[in-house]
C-alpha cells in the first residue's frame, strides 16, 4: 500500500501544499494537495519534481574534499569537519575573522533548518563580511520599509483576493508564482480579481503572461519606474489626499516638495509612458474603492531600487490603502511576536573595506564580494562559506567572481550539488534533500496574503546529518569549540535563553516549559514549538487553551488557515512615534540623482532586462530533465524591428556585449518586447568545467550575469543593478 505524505513545496515563495505518494523509499507521484487550506490543489510543473530531485543520482550524499594533487575525494563527515576546523583556524590566525566571508543563497529562506541555524553560524564566525542573495534581489524593499514603517522586515503585501485595483510593476507572478507576496495560484487569483469587476494593470517592458491577463499593459522603458511613480505621487498630492493620511503619517509636505520636478510631461520622455497615461494611472488608482500598488524584481534590481520601493508604498499610503482590506496589508505570522522588537532602523553601521559601501541589515552588497577577495591588504577575504547559493551564476560579473573564488585559501560549499559554484570549493557538505527534513515556513508566512500555518514532518529519514546539524557543527568550529561536539546538545543549550525569557514573559517556571518542550527530542521542533506557542495565535503553554502549538499543526496536514489579513497598524508600525514616515531623509535625498538621470540625454543603446520562466527555480533545477527538455528556453528576446535592423533571424546566434563581458544566445524575435529592449532569462550557463550535473550540462544555456556589472549599485540598499543594462547586439557568424 502506498503511503501519502503532505508537504509545503520549498521551491518558490508560493508555498503550495503538495500530496506525495510514497512506495517504499520511492516517491511515485506528486500532485497539488486539494485539501490544502491555502493552495487548494494548485501546483506548478516544478512542485511535482521534488521526488526527482530527491532521487537524482547526481545529488551528493557524502562530503567531498579537494585533494592538493587535484580531484575529489569522498570523506566521512568527521573528516570533512576536522579539515574545515584546521583550515579555518589557519585563515583566522593569519588574517583575523574579517578574512572569513559568508554567502547565503536563496534556499536558506525555504528551509526550517537554515532559518534556525544560519544566523547563529554567522554570529559565531564573527565577520563583517556577510553577503547574501538579498542584494541581488529585494534589499531595496527592506530599506524603504525599515525607514517608513520601523522594521526592514515589515513589508506590506497586496491583498490580491479583496482588492478592486492592482497596479503591478516589474513582476510576472504568472511565471514566478509571486515574490514578497506569498499566494499559491496567482493565475487563479488574478482571474478572480477581474471576474469580480476589478482591474489589473501591469507595467513591464515585456508583454508577459501576467500582462496578457491584465486589463492594461503599460510598456515602460526599463529603469524608469521610480520616475513614473514619483510623477503619480505628484499628481495625486496635487489633487488632495484623504484627511486620515495626515493624521497617521509624517512628511507629506516634504514628499510634495521633493517630487515637484517630476511632472508627468518631464517623466513621459524618460519613461516612454505618455503624460496622459501617467495621470490616468494615478487617478484610476486613487479612484478605486480598494486599490494597491505592488512592485517586484523589475523595480528593485535597478539603479533606483529603493526609490521605487519607497514610491510604491507612498502611493499605497496617500491613496488611503495601507493597512486596510483590499490594499497593502501586514501579515501576522504565527511564529513571531505580534510586535517586533523596536530598534531604530539604520544602515551603514560598518562599511566594506575596498569600496566603502554601507552595511544594510548586517550585510554588505554581494556586488563587492569579488573586490574583497581579490584586493590585497589587511582584512582581505581568504575563506568563504557558501550556504545554499550559486553566486557563480547568480551574482553580477560572474567571470570575475569565479576568478576570485578560485583563489581562496578555504572555500566551503554547503550544497547538494557539484555545480557552477561548489565545483570551486575545497570542501562540499551536502545537506539532505527537502524530503528528508521537517518544514515550517519561517520566511514566507511573514509575506503571505492570508495568515496561514503549516508543518510538514520529514518524509524520509536523512542519510547524513541534517543541515541544521551541519550548521550547528560549523558554528561550534567557528567559535573555537572544535568539531567533535554533539550538535543536538549544543542546540538544546542555545535554546535555554529563549525558554527562560518565554517563561519570564508568561510568569511560569522555566522547568515547566522545558518539560513541555522535552517531548520533542529534535531541537528544531522544540524551537519551533516554543515560537508557535508564544506567538500571536499560540496556546501560551496552556494560558490560551485552543491556541496553536506544534502538536496542533502536526495534526493538521493540510495546514491551518488563520484568516484573511487584518488591519494591525499598532502592532506593525514600529517607528519611534508610531507614525508612517513618508519622507525619510535618506530616501528623499536620493531623488536628485533620479532627477539628474532624467535630465541626461537618453542613450540609444539597447537595454537588457531579465526574466524568469515557469520551469526554472533560479539557477538550480536544470538537472531535472522534464523541466528543461523541449524548446530551447534560454533565448534572447528581441523586438522584430531590432532583429531586422541588426540582421538577426529567429534561432540565429546573437552576441550580446556589455561594459563587462559578452555572451551568445539564440535570438527569439517577438512583438512582446518593447523596441530597444532585449531580455535574457537567468540561472543558465551550466557547461562549465567540473560541473557534475549530467542533465543540466546537456541543456546549458548561457549565463546572463557575464554581462551584468558590479560597478553600478542602488546606493541606499547596495542592491546590484540587473535590469536596464546597456548592451549592444550583433549577429554571430556561424562557423
Ligand atoms: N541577472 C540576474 N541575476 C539574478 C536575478 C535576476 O533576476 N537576474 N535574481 C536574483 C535573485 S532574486 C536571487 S534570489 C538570486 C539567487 O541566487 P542564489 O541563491 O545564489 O542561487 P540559487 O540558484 O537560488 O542557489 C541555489 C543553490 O542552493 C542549492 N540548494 C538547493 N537546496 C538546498 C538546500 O536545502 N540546502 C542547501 N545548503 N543548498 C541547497 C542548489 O544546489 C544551488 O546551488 O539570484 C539573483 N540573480
Ligand atoms: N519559475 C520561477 N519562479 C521563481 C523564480 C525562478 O527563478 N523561476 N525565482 C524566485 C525568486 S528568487 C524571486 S525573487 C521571484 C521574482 O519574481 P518576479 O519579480 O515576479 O519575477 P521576474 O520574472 O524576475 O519578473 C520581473 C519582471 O520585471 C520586468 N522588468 C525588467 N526590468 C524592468 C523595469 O525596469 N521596469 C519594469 N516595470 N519591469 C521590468 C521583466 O520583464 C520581468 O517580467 O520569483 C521566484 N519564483
Ligand atoms: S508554484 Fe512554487 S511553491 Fe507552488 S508548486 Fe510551483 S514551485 Fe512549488
Ligand atoms: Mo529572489
Amino acid at each position: 500500500m502506498p503511503d501519502t505524505a503532505y508537504r509545503t513545496c520549498p521551491l518558490c515563495e508560493a508555498t503550495c501544499g503538495l500530496e506525495l505518494r510514497i512506495e517504499g523509499d520511492r516517491v511515485t507521484r506528486i500532485r497539488g494537495d486539494r485539501d490544502n487550506v491555502f493552495s487548494g490543489g494548485f501546483v506548478c510543473p516544478k512542485g511535482t519534481t521534488l521526488g526527482r530531485i530527491h532521487h537524482d543520482p547526481d545529488r551528493l550524499r557524502r562530503p567531498r574534499i579537494r585533494r592538493p594533487a587535484g580531484g575529489w575525494e569522498e570523506v566521512s563527515w568527521e573528516e570533512a569537519f576536522a579539515f574545515i576546523d584546521r583550515r579555518f583556524a589557519e585563515v583566522v590566525a593569519a588574517g583575523g575573522r574579517q578574512a572569513v566571508a559568508v554567502y547565503l543563497g536563496n534556499p536558506n529562506v525555504h528551509s526550517l533548518d537554515n532559518g534556525l541555524a544560519v544566523r547563529p553560524l554567522v554570529k559565531a564566525i564573527g565577520t563583517p563580511n556577510v553577503f547574501s542573495a538579498s542584494t541581488v534581489d529585494q534589499m531595496p524593499k527592506h530599506v524603504a520599509c525599515g525607514h517608513m514603517f520601523g522594521h526592514p522586515a515589515t513589508i506590506p503585501v497586496p491583498d490580491v483576493d479583496r482588492t478592486d485595483h492592482l497596479l503591478m510593476l516589474g513582476a510576472n507572478p504568472v511565471e514566478s508564482n509571486g515574490s514578497l507576496a506569498t499566494a499559491p495560484d496567482w493565475p487563479g487569483r488574478l482571474a478572480a480579481l477581474r471576474e469580480r469587476g476589478g482591474r489589473l494593470v501591469v507595467v513591464d517592458p515585456r508583454r508577459t503572461r501576467t500582462a496578457r491577463l491584465a486589463d492594461e499593459h503599460v510598456s515602460i522603458r526599463p529603469g524608469t519606474d521610480a520616475a513614473l511613480l514619483a510623477a503619480m505621487i505628484r499628481h495625486l498630492l496635487a489633487l488632495g489626499v484623504p484627511e486620515a493620511v495626515r493624521e497617521t503619517s509624517d512628511g507629506l509636505g516634504e514628499v510634495e516638495a521633493a517630487v515637484a520636478g517630476f511632472t508627468p510631461e518631464a517623466v513621459a520622455d524618460f519613461s516612454g509612458v505618455p503624460a496622459a497615461t501617467i495621470r490616468r494611472l494615478a487617478e484610476d488608482l486613487a479612484g478605486a474603492e480598494r486599490a494597491v500598488v505592488y512592485g517586484r524584481i523589475g523595480t528593485h534590481t535597478v539603479r533606483f531600487g529603493t526609490l521605487c520601493a519607497w514610491a510604491v508604498d507612498v502611493l499605497n499610503v496617500i491613496t488611503g490603502n495601507l493597512d486596510r482590506p483590499g490594499g497593502a496589508m501586514f501579515p501576522r505570522p504565527a511564529h513571531l511576536p505580534a510586535r517586533r522588537r523596536v530598534r531604530p532602523f539604520e544602515t551603514g553601521r560598518w562599511r566594506s573595506r575596498v569600496r566603502d559601501l554601507p552595511e544594510v541589515m548586517g550585510e554588505l552588497p554581494v556586488a563587492t564580494l569579488a573586490d574583497e577577495i581579490l584586493t590585497e591588504g589587511e582584512g582581505q577575504v581568504r575563506a568563504l562559506f557558501v550556504v545554499g547559493g550559486n553566486p557563480a551564476l547568480t551574482n553580477p560579473d560572474s567571470a570575475r567572481l569565479v576568478e576570485a573564488l578560485s583563489g581562496l585559501d578555504l572555500m566551503v560549499s554547503i550544497d547538494p550539488y557539484l555545480n557552477e559554484t561548489s565545483r570551486l570549493a575545497d570542501v562540499v557538505l551536502p545537506p539532505p534533500s527537502a524530503l528528508e527534513r521537517p518544514h515550517y515556513d519561517l520566511a514566507f508566512t511573514g509575506l503571505s496574503i492570508r495568515n496561514y500555518a503549516m508543518f510538514s514532518p520529514a518524509v524520509f529519514p536523512a542519510e547524513g546529518p541534517s543541515e541544521f546539524d551541519i550548521l550547528v557543527t560549523l558554528a561550534a568550529i567557528a567559535s573555537g569549540a572544535g568539531s567533535g561536539h554533539d550538535p543536538a546538545r549544543l542546540a538544546r543549550a542555545d535554546l535555554e535563553a529563549s525558554v527562560a525569557s518565554a517563561a519570564a514573559a508568561l510568569g511560569r517556571e522555566v522547568d515547566d516549559l522545558r518539560r513541555e518542550l522535552d517531548r520533542w527530542d529534535d531541537p528544531r521542533l522544540a524551537s519551533l514549538d516554543l515560537m508557535l506557542r508564544t506567538g500571536p495565535y499560540g496556546d501560551g503553554f496552556g494560558a490560551r487553551p485552543g491556541g496553536l502549538s506544534l502538536a496542533t499543526l502536526a495534526a493538521a496536514p493540510h495546514g491551518v488557515d488563520l484568516g484573511p489579513l487584518e488591519p494591525r497598524w499598532e502592532e506593525a508600525i514600529t517607528t519611534p512615534n508610531g507614525r508612517v514616515q513618508l519622507a525619510p531623509p535618506a530616501i528623499i535625498s536620493d531623488l536628485p540623482r533620479l532627477a539628474a538621470a532624467m535630465a541626461a540625454p537618453v542613450e540609444d543603446s539597447l537595454l537588457l532586462v531579465g526574466r524568469r520562466q515557469l520551469r526554472t527555480a533560479n539557477s538550480w533545477l536544470g538537472n531535472v530533465e522534464i523541466l528543461v527538455k523541449g524548446r530551447q528556453q534560454c533565448t534572447l528576446q528581441i523586438h522584430p524591428d531590432d532583429a531586422r535592423r541588426l540582421g538577426i533571424g529567429a534561432g540565429e546566434l546573437a552576441e550580446v556585449t556589455s561594459g563587462v563581458g559578452r555572451a551568445a544566445f539564440p535570438a527569439e524575435p517577438t512583438e512582446d518586447i518593447r523596441p530597444g529592449v532585449v531580455s535574457l532569462p537567468y540561472g543558465w550557463g551550466h557547461d562549465l568545467e567540473g560541473v557534475e550535473l549530467s542533465v543540466a550540462r546537456r541543456y546549458p544555456g548561457g549565463n546572463v550575469n557575464l554581462l551584468t556589472s558590479t560597478e553600478l549599485l542602488d546606493p541606499l540598499s547596495g542592491n546590484a543593478v540587473l535590469n536596464a543594462v546597456p548592451v549592444s547586439v550583433r549577429p554571430l557568424p556561424s562557423v
